[in-house]
């Protein structure tokens, strides 16, 4: 199957992207033909300092690496390098109905939050992103429950071109981890975990040791003290159960059963153990990587190229059926 997938470089990539996202691109790159990018061109849509733009870029794709993507194996590359994307979200565009996007609950979200700001970027942001999946005719996109409804608009768009143009694009499906596609923000455990959110919210794929602890041990539990997964009434402590249970693969009944008897202070302290332990090799990848700036240009220039070829062979397609040449 060919795969597509990506990030944005708004924030430092969480325990969240890779539990959502990243862990089933490291567990799809062996046996399909994966493209994963940093979407520079999303970033746009909301506050960000043109400055750090770069820095924010390559701190993505050393997040990729450190967590395990072989550039060897998949296309790694920076969305605004390859200009297909935004050309085809133009063409997309023009049989996107707004109502689609007025009803999207991330352009709903994002425009609370960014009440200042409510750009024409953030409402075609699901264009883009069809346009990004479109273009590589990937037949499936893994990603955490927040972006499910962009795919399905995706395949609304898709269908719609097929049937007005003549059959060019796939319907991709959405690939979502079974559980964990939804992990919660430590301070307030009913909103999603962001990397545009304040830092205590999230843990950072390279948080120090002693930052991990502070994070989770401040984090947001609820009333009572035992240590139980109950999504309604115990919120907080669910969410860092669902932690808990995906770094070390134990289903939540037997962390449950260690921990009768015990409070939250001791099963936070536990937590705090597993994420430093499981994330230890990726700080050390990231420090490995951070002195070899060549290396990730190489990379990115290897994948621009590679994804190029694909996108411009779509795009030929693409501008013919639409009468464009
Ligand atoms: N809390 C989450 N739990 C599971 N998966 C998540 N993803 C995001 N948050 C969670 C998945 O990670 C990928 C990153 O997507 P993105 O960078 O394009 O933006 P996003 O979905 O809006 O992620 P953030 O972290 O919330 O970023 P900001 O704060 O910039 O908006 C996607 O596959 C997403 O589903």
């Amino acid at each position: 199957m060919r795969i597509v997938s990506g990030i944005q470089p708004t924030g430092p990539i969480h325990v969240g992207n890779y539990l959502g996202a990243i862990k089933q691109w490291i567990s799809l790159q062996d046996k399909n033909e994966c493209v994963f990018f940093v979407a520079d061109l999303h970033a746009l849509t909301t506050p960000y300092e043109a400055k750090d733009l770069q820095k924010s870029v390559t701190e993505k794709v050393i997040a990729y690496l450190a967590a395990g993507l072989d550039p060897d194996k998949v296309i790694i590359f920076t969305q605004s390098k390859v200009k297909e994307h935004t050309e085809l979200a133009w063409l997309l565009s023009t049989i996107c109905p707004i109502g689609e996007l007025e009803r999207m609950t991330q352009y709903k979200d994002k425009s609370k939050k960014y009440k200042e700001n409510i750009n024409a970027g953030l409402l075609t942001y699901p264009v883009l992103m069809a346009a990004d999946i479109l273009l590589y005719k990937a037949q499936a996109v893994p990603t955490g429950k927040d972006q499910e409804q962009h795919v399905e608009l995706t395949r609304t768009l898709a269908r719609k071109f097929n049937q007005k143009f003549g059959q060019i694009f796939p319907e991709p499906k959405s690939m979502m981890p079974e559980y964990g596609a939804k992990i919660m923000s430590l301070s307030d455990p009913k909103k999603k975990m962001s990397k545009s959110d304040e830092s205590k919210s999230y843990i950072s794929l390279f948080d120090e040791p002693e930052v991990i602890t502070k994070k989770i041990m401040s984090a947001e539990t609820d009333s009572g003290k035992e240590v139980v997964y109950n999504v309604t009434k115990k919120p907080g402590i669910s969410n860092l159960l669902t932690i808990y249970s995906l770094l070390t693969d134990k289903p939540i009944p037997e962390i449950q059963k260690d921990f009768t008897g015990k409070g939250y202070g001791d099963f936070k302290k536990a937590l705090t153990k597993v994420i430093i332990d499981y994330l230890e090799p990726f700080r050390r990848k990231q420090k490995e990587l951070q002195s070899r700036e060549v290396y990730i240009k190489e990379i990115l220039e290897k994948g621009q190229e590679r994804a190029r070829i694909i996108a411009e062979t779509t795009m030929l397609e693409v501008r013919s059926k639409m009468g464009l040449t």
